[in-house]
C-alpha cells in the first residue's frame, strides 16, 4: 500500500520528465521558434502569421493542419479576441490540445472481448518503424497492470523475426506462439488464440510483418488475419495499433490513411520520439485523421513506452 501511496505520483512525475526529455527537439523546433517570432513584437500582424505558418509546417504539423490553425487565428484576430503577440503562444497551445483531445474523444471506448476471452491487439505498420520493439514494451505495460499477455509471432516473413520476439518473451517471462518461417500468418493467429483461450492469457498481442501500405497483396493478407481473429474471438481485433515512426514526419499520415482503410486502425503508437524534431506530426495525425495516439516510444528499452495523454503532451511542449 505504501508503495502505491508514495510510488504513484512520483512515478507519474518520472514519466512526465521522460516525456519532456523526449520532446526537447520538437519543442525547440516549435515552441522556441514561436517565442522567437513574437519576441519584440506587440501586435499580431500579417507578417507574424506568415512566419508562424512557416514554423508550424517546419515542425511537421502538416500543410492542412497548419492552414486550419492559421485560419482560426485569423478569425480570432477579426473578432478582436486575439491582438497581442504574447497571446499567440497560449492560442497555439489551445489549438494543439483541442486537436489531440477531439481525436481521443472521437475514438470512443475500445471494443471489448466477451467475458473470459482474450482481448486481441494487432500491431501493424510499414517496415522498421518499431512494431516488434513496441510489442515487447506493450507486453511489459500490461504485465505491470497484472495481466497475462501472450505474443503471437505472425511475422512469418522476415528471417529472424520469430527469434527477435522470442528473446523479448523470454526476458519478460511470457508465452509466445509461432510457426516456422514462411507459414501462413493467419494460422499463427488461429493457434495463438486457441492457446490463449485455453491458458486464460490476455491480451494476445499480434506481431505482423512490416508491409508497405501501397502493396495490395500484403494488405489483403492483413485483412485475412483480421478475419480469422474475428472468427475466433468475437469483436477481434479489439485494437489495431498502427506504429508510426515519428522521424518520418508527414509520410506517416499517408500510411495511417491506408492502414485505417484496409485494417481499421483504432489508434497509433508513435515511436522514436526521442531525438526527433518532427513530433508535431502527432497533431497532424489527430487533426487530419481523427486517430488517437495511444502510446509514444521514447527509446529502445522495454520501459521506453509512455501512455499518451493529450494534456501531458502539450504541457511537456509548452511548459517553462
Ligand atoms: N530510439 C528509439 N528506437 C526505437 C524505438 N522503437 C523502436 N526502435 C528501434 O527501431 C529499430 C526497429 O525496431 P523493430 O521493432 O525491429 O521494428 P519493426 O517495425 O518490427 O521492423 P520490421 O519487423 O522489420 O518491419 C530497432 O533498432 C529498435 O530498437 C523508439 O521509441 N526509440
Ligand atoms: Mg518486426
Amino acid at each position: 500500500m505504501v508503495q502505491t501511496l508514495f510510488g504513484g505520483p512520483e512515478k507519474k512525475a518520472g514519466l512526465f520528465e521522460r516525456l519532456k526529455k523526449a520532446v526537447a527537439s520538437t519543442k525547440a523546433q516549435l515552441v522556441e521558434r514561436l517565442d522567437e517570432i513574437t519576441t519584440g513584437k506587440h501586435t499580431v500582424d500579417r507578417a507574424v502569421l506568415d512566419e508562424l505558418e512557416a514554423t508550424l509546417i517546419q515542425a511537421d504539423l502538416g500543410v492542412k493542419t497548419t492552414k486550419e490553425i492559421i485560419e482560426h487565428l485569423r478569425e480570432k484576430i477579426d473578432r478582436r479576441e486575439l491582438r497581442e503577440a504574447r497571446e499567440l503562444r497560449p492560442a497555439i497551445e489551445r489549438e494543439i490540445l483541442g486537436a489531440l483531445e477531439r481525436a481521443a474523444a472521437q475514438a470512443g471506448t475500445p471494443r471489448l472481448p466477451p467475458a473470459g476471452q482474450p482481448e486481441v491487439i494487432f500491431v501493424v505498420g510499414v517496415n522498421g518503424v518499431g512494431k516488434t520493439t513496441s510489442i515487447a514494451k506493450l507486453a511489459n505495460f500490461y504485465l505491470q497492470q497484472g495481466r497475462r499477455p501472450l505474443l503471437a509471432a505472425a511475422d512469418t516473413f522476415r528471417a529472424a523475426a520469430n527469434e527477435q520476439l522470442e528473446i523479448w518473451a523470454r526476458r519478460l517471462g511470457i508465452e509466445i506462439v509461432g510457426q516456422k518461417s514462411g507459414a501462413d500468418p493467419a494460422a499463427v493467429i488461429f493457434d495463438a488464440l486457441a492457446a490463449a483461450k485455453k491458458r486464460h492469457d490476455d491480451p494476445v498481442i499480434v506481431d505482423t510483418a512490416g508491409r508497405l501500405h501501397t502493396k495490395y497483396n500484403l494488405m489483403a493478407e492483413l485483412e485475412k488475419m483480421i478475419r480469422i481473429a474475428g472468427r475466433e474471438v468475437a469483436g477481434a481485433p479489439h485494437q489495431v495499433l498502427l506504429v508510426i515512426d515519428s522521424t518520418t514526419g508527414q509520410n506517416g499520415l499517408q500510411q495511417a490513411r491506408q492502414f485505417t482503410e484496409r485494417a481499421g486502425t483504432t489508434g497509433i503508437i508513435l515511436t522514436k520520439l526521442d531525438g526527433t524534431a518532427k513530433g508535431g506530426v502527432t497533431v497532424a495525425i489527430a487533426r487530419e485523421l481523427g486517430l488517437p495516439i495511444r502510446f509514444v516510444g521514447v527509446g529502445e528499452k522495454v520501459d521506453d513506452l509512455l501512455p499518451f495523454d493529450p494534456r501531458e503532451f502539450v504541457e511537456s511542449l509548452f511548459e517553462g
